[in-house]
């Protein structure tokens, strides 16, 4: 049985909408943990690179279950401030694994994609990572972290996500209509990387769904999930839709030269994740189409 559930990275994209959904679940106590963005005054402020902060919050709130969303996720200011990243990447799994373990409570922690090199598509869960930058790097030792700590925790893997945003630059989907609104400007767009968007409700619902299954089962979960929505799409095709939506010109946005191979932050070419696991429990949710997706989490954003 899972009474009390805590979010980290609770005002987040993914964990902001994950934590309203288990607040809306009549057998959940929902805890959000934020580390500065206080949106919320029931959310809990913590800095999770602090052992102690870390521990204090968990034992006054004592969770059965963390929801691991946390994270520096953008690749390149992981790459710019490493240290820091791994402290916030890696470290807080680590106080976080331990005083689970020491406390008879789950974790399930939000990893990526990009555990992957993109070389072999798809990938289902047993596939060897082979992450390809640093940021891929520390998502895979928080996993061995989860994993090997305790073997009814959970790790789930997810793509490239999107949302309803506060501010365009908060998602890597999302900052690409910045381009698409200012036609003036020829805009130049991967069309190479192969991705599968994937809307944050349609996680957090999938998420709600794995709780409720661990809450009823005690255990049965797969120690590594991946769910991800089924459009593939290059940046390139993502902004054409975008304009295509909201019947924006499209014509300034054009495919971008490719990778030569010698960018700083490598990624994945095509790091699709195989999600028969939670198909064939039932806990996969039917994602959105990309169209309906990201009109909605856009129509605020029209000048
Ligand atoms: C992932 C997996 C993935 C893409 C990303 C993270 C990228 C995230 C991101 C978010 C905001 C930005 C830049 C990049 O401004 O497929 O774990």
């Amino acid at each position: 049985m899972i009474s009390k559930v805590l979010v980290t990275g609770s005002s987040g994209i993914l964990g902001r909408v994950l934590y309203d959904k288990l607040l809306d679940e009549p057998d959940f106590v929902t805890y959000g943990l934020v580390f500065n963005r206080t949106t919320n005054a029931k959310k809990i402020k913590c800095d999770l690179r602090n052992e102690t902060e870390v521990n204090l919050q968990l034992d006054s709130l004592k969770p059965d279950l963390i929801v691991h969303c946390a994270a520096e996720r953008r690749p390149e200011i992981v790459s710019q401030n490493k240290t820091q990243a791994q402290s916030l990447n890696v470290g807080s799994t680590e106080f976080i694994t331990k005083w689970a373990k020491e406390n008879n409570a789950r974790v399930l922690y939000i990893s990526s994609d990009y555990v992957f090199d993109g070389t072999n598509p798809p990938y289902n869960e047993e596939a060897v990572p082979n992450p390809l930058n640093d940021y891929g790097v520390m998502k895979l030792q928080s996993e061995q972290l989860v994993i090997n700590s305790n073997n009814a925790n959970v790790v789930l893997r997810l793509p490239i996500l999107y949302g309803i945003v506060e501010y365009l630059e908060e998602c890597a989907v999302t900052i690409l209509f910045k381009k698409v609104l200012d036609s003036s400007m020829t805009a130049p767009m991967s069309n190479y990387e192969k991705r599968f968007p994937t809307h944050c409700e349609d996680v957090a619902q999938t998420i709600v769904n794995m709780v409720k299954y661990l809450s009823k089962n005690g255990t049965g979960l797969p120690s590594i999930c991946h769910y991800q929505a089924e459009e593939e799409m290059t940046k390139l095709e993502m902004s054409l839709k975008m304009a295509e939506v909201f019947c924006l010109p499209s014509n300034h946005i054009v495919p971008e030269n490719p990778p030569t191979g010698t960018e700083a932050t490598k990624r994945p070419f095509k790091s699709q994740l195989n999600c028969e696991k939670l198909k064939k429990l039932g806990l996969y949710h039917q994602p959105r189409t990309f169209s309906a997706g990201i009109k909605e989490s856009l129509k605020t954003f029209l000048n």
